[in-house]
């Protein structure tokens, strides 16, 4: 019985990571209620992002690719928007990392209500949560707790390159504590967004200096692509992640429907649809098995990699900089 409860309190300290020796407390459902009176945090940050959304509904793209680089990189820690000469955005894969204005405001708004309290972080993960439910995904409950990091390296930016393999792409998943179904649900952040020429033109081109096309890229979409990137052109165009037109802005399944057809843009959302490891999970989504919901579950589990709870860190004045309240 003592055995079994001891066994019990390592797995629990396991799952909570770091709660147990640090004395950091995990991440909570609403942890700003009643923290700033009456006002509604998560509903503050919710208008500035509706607000965005309405001008431009590409916020979606930048906010999720933003979650998803911040994360990836040393954890959800906000460590992406720190301004500096080696910082994390400063690294070449940020290539295009865009709503840093977007945070700021909605770190304004909060700041005018309740200064001093709400991370950097924890605005990253509930500003994406409303931009997928804006762009019609599911409307997932986030956890927040988060506090901002204090180190933004660009020489720790590991993200994977757009010609990883789908083993590979696995292994630098699982480091984060992240399985390989999490890691195709998550790739479906393609499903919205744009990506430049230059990383997936040797594709129509000269694939893996073979002097030929990618012979798994439907002839229709290669056509279409070369269309928009001419060889050897001087300027970097883009084309949407998800080639159906009618849902290219829209968060749902179409992105593996697309790549079921031969129609993924970079190399590894076509070699997702067909390495026998994730082939199965990306035939089950594009024929229609509850992408929203999942894709929600695996957002929310990328919200809490390695994140700063507690007394760990501290709570930014300005999200590009360090420079900290003093609680
Ligand atoms: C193996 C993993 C991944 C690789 C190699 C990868 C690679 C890329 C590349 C090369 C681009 C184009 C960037 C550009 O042209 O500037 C891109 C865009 C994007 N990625 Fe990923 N990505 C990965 C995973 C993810 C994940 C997990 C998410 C979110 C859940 C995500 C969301 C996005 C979005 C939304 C865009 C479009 C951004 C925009 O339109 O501004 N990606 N990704
Ligand atoms: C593009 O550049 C390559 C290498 O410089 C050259 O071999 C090729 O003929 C060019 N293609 C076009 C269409 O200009
Ligand atoms: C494009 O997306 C829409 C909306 O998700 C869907 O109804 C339609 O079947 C898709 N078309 C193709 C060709 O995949
Ligand atoms: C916003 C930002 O800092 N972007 C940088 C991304 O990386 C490129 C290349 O390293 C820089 O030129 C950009 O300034």
């Amino acid at each position: 019985m003592e055995k079994f409860a001891l066994a019990l309190v390592v797995v629990v300290c396991a799952a909570l990571s770091g709660w147990c020796e640090g004395g950091a407390p995990p991440l909570q459902v609403g942890f700003y209620n009643g923290k700033c009176g009456s006002s509604d945090v998560e509903a503050v940050v919710g208008g500035v992002i509706a607000s965005f959304y309405a001008k431009d509904p590409t916020i979606t793209a930048a906010l999720l690719r933003m979650q998803f680089h911040d994360c990836f990189v040393n954890g959800c820690d906000a460590s992406l928007l720190l301004d500096g000469p080696n910082t994390e955005k400063t690294a070449v894969p940020n290539l295009s990392v865009r709503g840093y204005e977007i945070i700021a405001a909605a770190k304004a708004a909060v700041e005018a209500i309740c200064p001093g309290f709400v991370s950097c972080a924890d605005i990253i993960i509930m500003a994406t949560r409303d931009a997928v439910s804006l762009g019609g995904g599911g409307r997932y409950t986030v956890w927040t707790g988060r506090r901002d990091g204090t180190v933004s390296l660009a020489k720790n930016v590991n993200l994977p390159a757009p010609s990883i393999s789908v083993s590979d792409s696995i292994k630098a998943f699982g480091k984060k504590g992240l399985n390989p179904t999490d890691m195709v649900y998550l790739l479906g952040g393609h499903t919205v967004g744009v990506a430049h020429c230059s990383l997936f033109q040797d594709r129509l081109y000269n694939f893996q200096n073979t002097g030929k096309p990618d012979p798994n890229m439907d002839p229709t979409l290669r056509a279409t692509l070369i269309a928009t990137c001419p060889q050897n052109s001087s300027v970097d165009n883009t084309a949407n992640l998800d080639q159906n037109s009618t849902s290219s802005l829209t968060v749902d399944n179409s992105y593996y429907q697309q790549i079921v057809s031969n129609r993924g843009i970079l190399q590894i959302d076509q070699e997702l649809a067909l390495d026998p490891l994730s082939k199965p999970t990306v035939t089950a989504i594009a024929k229609g098995s509850d992408f929203s919901t999942r894709f929600s579950e695996a957002m929310i589990k990328l919200g809490a990699v390695q994140v700063l709870t507690g007394k760990k860190g501290e709570i930014r004045r300005f999200c590009n900089t360090t420079k900290a309240f003093s609680n």
